[in-house]
């Protein structure tokens, strides 16, 4: 049993330097429930001398400047997305306990499938749930969790099941499924109920660091300013009227995870040694081949949707990953089928990358104009711009990039489709940069593209690159 500190926890910062100026204080609502669980929760996180492994990915919601308060590692995320990134950054850093802390219309509302999906992977997360039955933040809409008869902004005659529904319990329906560790629905009503908070705080951080699996602690929080009560009528009603719909204690708490119990090898990653198995690359192939890629690359290819921008992202990305390197691909299309825009980032690093997304380029390769437009500022200067200008009227602006302009619509034209013509520009791209090798673009071709016939004019396609490259090797 640990004993009472008066004294701010060590995992909150001293004071609360927010960015506003002169404010150094919580900008929580007098009677917030949330302030209490920030402290129930730093509390909890000294006491198990975590805090320099600890990310605390916080909401949209009241409690968005969470990385105000905790001293911490912090992640601030997109509305009810919480659960992916905590999940992303535990499967990535086994060393870190990761906190998804979300709000009732963060966790039930926008982001539900999100919390399912997570804790039905039995993720080893741990996820605070601050059920204060609104939309806190934007001034008191009903939330899932409104209970029937309350009135809020948006259900002024109070929440009616024939038109809104009934309310959800988020806890009964995680307990529905297999995987999670632990789940405990508390409450902030009284001292004695705050103390039970406490404890099953601590429990669900404690299976993090036992390697557990996923536990969910569903707070009842009051939120006065939305009620319209004062902080003492607040926790009076939430006892009365909240706790009733939704019964406090313990729904699960199993002694290990249900994920145990599947076979570790079936449950692994597919591994790199796989993917070069399934491209057919020995791996003394890949430890001899000397490796040239002299920095990391971020590659954007664009166009139109049907020009095969995403398909020639992979035959990038399958290449990185037979040079024995790195790499993350990404796409990016809009609603349309064909002829929309489309674009895929591609990462390519000796080092394990972070993010898949490419926000500014090292080269960039569009097929058209709309494509050139929206991404030609984003190239880092010094990058280099490769550009299909059998389809794009102009030149390139930027003075600060080595620009490519290759007719490869044109010239796959000539091969008989122009189906192919990425791959011409992805040809000169590999030759200018040396992210990868022509032998490898020649050996992972017939593996990737299965049409015979399309193998080889996209193999005459790399022949007409490099004969490009040949005659045109200064930038244009
Ligand atoms: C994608 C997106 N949709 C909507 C919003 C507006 N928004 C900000 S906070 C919020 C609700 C937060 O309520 P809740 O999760 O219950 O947290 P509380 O504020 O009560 O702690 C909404 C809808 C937003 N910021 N982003
Ligand atoms: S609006 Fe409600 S949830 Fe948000 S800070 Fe104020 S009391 Fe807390």
């Amino acid at each position: 049993m640990h004993a009472i500190k008066h004294q701010k926890a060590r995992s909150l910062y001293p004071s609360f330097e927010r960015k506003a100026p002169g404010a150094d204080v919580s900008h929580y609502c007098p009677g917030c429930g949330h302030g209490t669980v920030h402290n129930l929760i730093a509390e909890a996180i000294d006491d198990l001398g975590i805090q320099d492994r600890v990310i605390f990915c916080s909401p949209v919601g009241c409690s968005v400047f969470a990385y105000y308060y905790f001293d911490v590692g912090n992640i601030q995320c997109a509305h009810g997305r919480a659960p992916a990134v905590a999940s992303a950054i535990r499967r990535t850093n086994d060393q870190a306990i990761v906190i998804s802390y979300q709000g009732d219309g963060d966790l039930a509302g926008i982001g539900m499938s999100q919390i399912v999906h997570a804790a039905n992977r039995g993720e080893n997360i741990t996820v605070f749930f601050i059920n204060n039955a609104i939309y806190g933040m934007t001034g008191g809409q009903m939330a899932p969790t409104t209970i029937l008869g309350q009135k809020t902004v948006t259900t002024p005659d109070g929440r009616n099941a024939a038109n809104e529904g009934f309310p959800i319990g988020v806890s009964e329906i995680i307990d529905s499924l297999h995987a999670p560790v632990f789940i405990e629905r508390v409450s902030l009503a009284d001292a004695a109920k705050v103390m039970k908070a406490r404890m099953a705080i601590r429990k669900a951080l404690r299976n993090q660091l036992d390697g557990k699996g996923f536990s969910l602690v569903e707070v009842l929080s009051p939120c006065p300013v939305n009620w319209k009560m004062t902080p003492v009528e607040a926790r009076r009603w939430l006892a009365d009227n909240l706790e009733p719909v939704f019964p406090v204690g313990n729904l699960r708490d199993l002694p290990k995870s249900p994920i145990d119990r599947i076979d570790k090898k079936k449950a692994a990653p597919v591994s790199d040694r796989k993917i070069l198995e399934i491209l057919g690359v020995g791996e003394e192939e890949v430890a001899t081949r000397t490796l040239q890629l002299k920095e990391e690359q971020h590659v954007k290819i664009a166009g139109f949707g049907g020009q095969g921008v995403l398909s020639t992202g992979i035959l990038l990305a399958n290449c990185a990953i037979a040079e024995g390197l790195k790499t993350t691909w990404l796409p990016s299309y809009g609603a349309e089928m064909r002829g929309g825009t489309a674009n895929a980032s591609i990462n390519i690093s000796h080092e394990t990358i972070g993010s898949p997304i490419v926000s500014f380029p090292s080269a960039l390769l569009t097929m058209n104009l709309p494509s050139l437009d929206a991404f030609e500022d984003t190239v880092q200067p010094g990058g280099s711009i490769f550009v299909n200008s059998s389809l794009v009227p102009r030149k390139v602006r930027r003075g600060d990039v080595a620009a490519y302009h290759i007719p490869v619509t044109d010239m796959a034209n000539d091969l008989g489709t122009i189906q192919v013509a990425s791959v011409i520009l992805l040809t000169v791209y590999a030759l200018v940069s040396g992210a990868i090798t022509i032998e490898t673009l020649r050996k992972i071709i017939p593996l990737s593209i299965k049409r015979k016939n399309l193998a080889e004019i996209n193999m005459k396609a790399i022949e007409a690159g490099i004969a490009w490259h040949r005659e045109n090797c200064a930038a244009s």
